[in-house]
């Protein structure tokens, strides 16, 4: 039994852990650096460490720091949350030999989804649907390369094996600019992921991102938990996300759950996962998998009742899942407004003392936020300050049920994003729903 667990993570993922660690009874270990010192979770866990400098390449990102904080607490196992190591495959290899568990995939796994090429060459093999490209690496012979892109039609992109999150990719228009893409992406695939395979595929123009939830145990039991919208993002930064995804026919969703819960079976998958997909004229095409836990887990868990977390703890410690997927039903629509702190209209961070804080509350609204009076955001990290979640039987009263939660929100010292998140709940297109990735870029003149 795993009776210690250390979260290597901060903010609110750090403490929503914490919460799933207490209710099964596990006692908690906190991380932090030296701009963290006064953390919710930090205050709250059973003990905690400092694993270096404010910076998070010297603490959050310290592999070192992090294992021998294990060391020297006794803990069992290691806990990434999202960002930061969560998806960094000899993170987990180095945690399982250091004779921690790795709450997370094997760390084959996250190596084999690393790679977009082979996890492409994966997911096709249980008869998922990806984007027509180059089905491998890009070679030398170019002839060859303009003939595929021929043949998938322009506008193509060029995409690195090892990108991912919007990381490594670009738009070649016409034949005159393929060559001179395919050679900024390969250099800048260097020396960001120290890797340069690229690889092409057709340009989706006006996509949804959809994506689904799967939980798998070590015991080959797998279910998938449904799907989420994440269209709405703007730098690839998603800020609202719900559940389940608007105008999907009904039979297409099944189809996709079964085949998520085949393809989990079929590469052994252990933990809590996500497939991500670009939903464009009625066809679903993957594009990635995720293997942690992500931000926006909270609209699955209103509409289905099931504690992800809990889950990817329980699976962790080799326990079977406590779920079938004939029991999973999604109930009424979700919504997530991510808070961060930067200006509604500039997008500037905005850190510093929040001088004052009132979450909202009611029934069916869930704050997930390590935020207090007197709390002081740092300039280091990603600026999420609070997850506001609405729940309701239908979207149209969920949307109500979040413009009532936003305009109830106080935030003061900083400045926020509320603004924003306020007009999109009254935007006609995000009413009608679905969207495209598009859709919030354009809506602000970008
Ligand atoms: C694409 C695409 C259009 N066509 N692939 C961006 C992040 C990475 N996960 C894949 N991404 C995209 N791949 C093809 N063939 C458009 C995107 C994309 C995107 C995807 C999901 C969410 C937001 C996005 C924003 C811009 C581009």
């Amino acid at each position: 039994m795993l009776d210690k667990i250390l979260i290597a993570n901060r903010g609110e993922i750090a403490l929503r852990i914490q919460r799933a660690c207490r209710e099964l009874g596990i006692k908690t270990v906190a991380v932090y650096s030296k701009a963290d010192a006064k953390q919710k979770h930090v205050l709250l866990a059973d003990e905690s460490v400092c694993i270096g400098p404010p910076e998070s390449a010297n603490s959050y990102l310290n592999m070192p720091s992090i294992i021998s904080a294990a060391e020297v607490t006794d803990s069992m196992a290691i806990h990434p949350g999202y960002g930061f190591l969560a998806e960094n495959g000899d993170f987990a290899e180095q945690v399982e030999e250091s004779g921690y568990s790795f709450i997370g995939p094997k760390s084959e796994t996250i190596k084999l989804m690393g790679n977009k090429i082979n996890a492409k060459d994966a997911v096709k093999e249980v008869e998922i649907n990806c984007i027509p490209g180059s089905d491998s690496a890009l070679g030398e012979d170019i002839d060859k390369i303009y003939q595929l892109a021929d043949e998938i039609g322009y506008p193509v992109l060029i995409k690195a094996a090892a990108g991912g999150g919007g990381k490594g990719m670009r738009i070649a228009h016409t034949k005159a600019n393929l060559q001179h893409t395919m050679d900024i992406t390969k250099a800048e695939s260097k020396s960001a992921f120290g890797d340069d395979t690229i690889f092409m595929e057709k340009l989706l123009e006006e996509p949804r991102h959809i994506e689904f939830q799967v939980l798998a145990d070590q015991h080959g039991n797998a279910v998938c938990l449904g799907d989420r919208d994440c269209s709405m993002q703007r730098n690839h930064q998603k800020i609202i996300e719900e559940a389940p995804a608007p105008k999907i026919p009904e039979e297409k969703r099944k189809e996709m759950i079964e085949k998520c819960v085949s393809f989990c079976k079929y590469i052994g998958y252990q933990s809590a996962g996500t497939l991500e997909f670009l939903y464009e004229n009625n066809e679903f095409y993957f594009i990635e998998m995720n293997t942690r836990l992500q931000v926006e887990h909270p609209v699955t868990e209103m509409i289905t009742g099931i504690d992800i977390v809990k889950e990817q703890i329980k699976v962790a410690m080799g326990l079977p899942l406590s779920i079938k997927q004939e029991d999973i039903i999604q109930r009424g629509h979700a919504i997530e407004c991510r808070i961060n702190a930067e200006d509604s209209k500039t997008f500037t961070p905005s850190p510093g003392k929040v001088t004052l804080w009132h979450p909202p509350g009611g029934p069916g609204i869930r704050i997930d936020s390590h935020l207090y009076t007197g709390y002081e955001v740092p300039p280091y990290y990603d600026s999420m300050i609070a997850k506001v979640i609405a729940k309701a039987n239908t979207r149209e009263s969920a949307i109500t049920r979040m413009g009532i939660a936003l305009s109830e929100m106080i935030v003061e010292g900083i400045e926020t994003n509320l603004e924003l998140q306020i007009e999109i709940m009254q935007h006609n297109a995000f009413k009608r729903g679905g969207t495209d990735i598009h859709y919030l870029e354009k809506r602000l003149g970008l």
